[in-house]
């Protein structure tokens, strides 16, 4: 039999920074699911269709799963240099003590979590090293099915089960160890393992996050109303944006960071020993937004974005939020 140990230091000697266990019971999931299900009778989800069949894919999920018996989290660094910081509404840059760089002229802002190679494929990758490994440790085939996004599970409430941290007010998982830059993933398998105590923490009195957010998309209690959010806008948004929206984007070409930069938790950010997450393996911190229109066609625009995760916006997307970031930049001079 497999200890969570073991799998504990297989996962830390394959790179992966922070690793839990979560025993599969269907009345925790449960429990996660009921504000997930609020958040979507709300409509803060937007235009996220894929998020309202989200139950019935998980329902989906675990019945053709029914030996499933732990989920083990990991958590992935991504915190890679200073790069740019930006600032919130209240003209605050970031609670980190990390000196700002500004952006050039004609240059978009890029969230930290797309700089370097897609990080859907680069833990992809490293959780089928893990499966195989673990394979051979129990002496058998496991049954282990990956997860990067890519499956109906709630990963912050997860990873707070499994002890990772636990879920701020800008509906981040705060690591007490790298701060909101932590990459969530998980293994589904069928080893029965031990599990951990859930991370007891919270944000407390501290709503400097709500504050600084630009559009006011965090709400008093926490939590995000998608249709405000600046990444939600600039990269699952497939339409127009609101007018009355343009102005707070500010040069963020693509994603936001802002309710991460602010939070007194970005100042654990320690660099990344993952080099496919760096700016040197992707396109970096910012994008020549007169250049973005220069790439002649889709296939050009796949060929150019197609190893980082800002392909996640299609290339008429990408052109809309380089307009935006372009006039607001030419307004400001
Ligand atoms: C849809 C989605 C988005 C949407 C909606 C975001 C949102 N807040 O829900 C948009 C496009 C806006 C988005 C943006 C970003 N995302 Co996103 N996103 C997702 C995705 C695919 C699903 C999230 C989801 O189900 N949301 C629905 C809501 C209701 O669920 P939830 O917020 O997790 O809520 C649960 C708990 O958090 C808890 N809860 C909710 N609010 C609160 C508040 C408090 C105070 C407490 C205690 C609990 C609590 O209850 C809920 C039910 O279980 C996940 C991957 C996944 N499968 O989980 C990545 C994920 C959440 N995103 C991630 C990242 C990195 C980002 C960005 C930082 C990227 C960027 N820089 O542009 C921003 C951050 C914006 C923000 N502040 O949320 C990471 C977060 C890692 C981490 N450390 O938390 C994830 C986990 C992807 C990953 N595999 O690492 N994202």
């Amino acid at each position: 039999m497999i200890s969570s140990n073991q799998v504990k230091f297989l996962a830390s000697s394959l790179g992966f920074d922070a690793c839990g266990i979560v025993r599969i019971d269907g009345s925790i999931l449960e429990e996660d699911m009921r504000p997930f299900r609020t958040w979507i009778a709300q409509g803060f989800h937007g235009t996220m269709k894929y998020l309202e069949d989200f139950e019935s894919r998980a329902k989906k999920f675990w019945e053709n799963f029914p030996e499933a018996k732990s989920l083990i989290v990991v958590g992935v660094n991504y915190y890679s240099g200073h790069g740019d910081a930006a600032k919130g509404r209240n003209g605050k840059i970031s609670a980190s003590p990390f000196p700002r760089v500004a952006v050039s002229e004609n240059q978009g802002r890029v969230a930290r979590y797309a700089w370097g190679k897609d990080y859907h494929r680069v833990i992809g990758k490293r959780l089928e090293e893990l499966r195989n490994e673990l394979s051979k440790l129990a002496g058998r085939q496991i049954r282990a099915e990956i997860c990067v996004d890519t499956k109906p599970l709630l990963e912050r409430s997860l990873a707070q089960r499994a002890g990772l941290g636990f879920v701020g007010k800008q509906s981040q998982l705060l690591s007490p160890k790298f701060g909101p830059w932590l990459f969530l993933a998980e293994l589904v398998t069928d080893l029965e393992l031990e599990p951990d105590p859930p991370f007891v923490g919270s944000c407390g009195s501290c709503r400097i996050c709500i504050d600084e957010c630009p559009t006011q998309a965090i709400h008093p209690e926490g939590g995000i109303d998608a249709r405000r959010c600046i990444a939600y806008l600039t990269i699952e948004h497939k339409g127009e944006i609101s007018e009355n929206l343009h102005s707070a984007i500010g040069d963020w070409v693509f994603g936001c960071d802002i309710c991460l930069q602010v939070c007194p938790y970005a100042s654990k950010g320690k660099e990344t020993a993952w080099e496919e997450l760096k700016s040197p393996a992707g396109k970096g911190t910012s994008l020549d937004l007169l250049k973005l229109f220069k790439i002649p066609s889709n296939g050009s625009y796949e060929k150019e974005f197609g190893e980082t995760a800002i392909s996640r916006a299609n290339r008429k997307q990408l052109l809309r939020n380089a307009t935006i970031v372009l006039q607001n930049k030419g307004g400001k001079s």
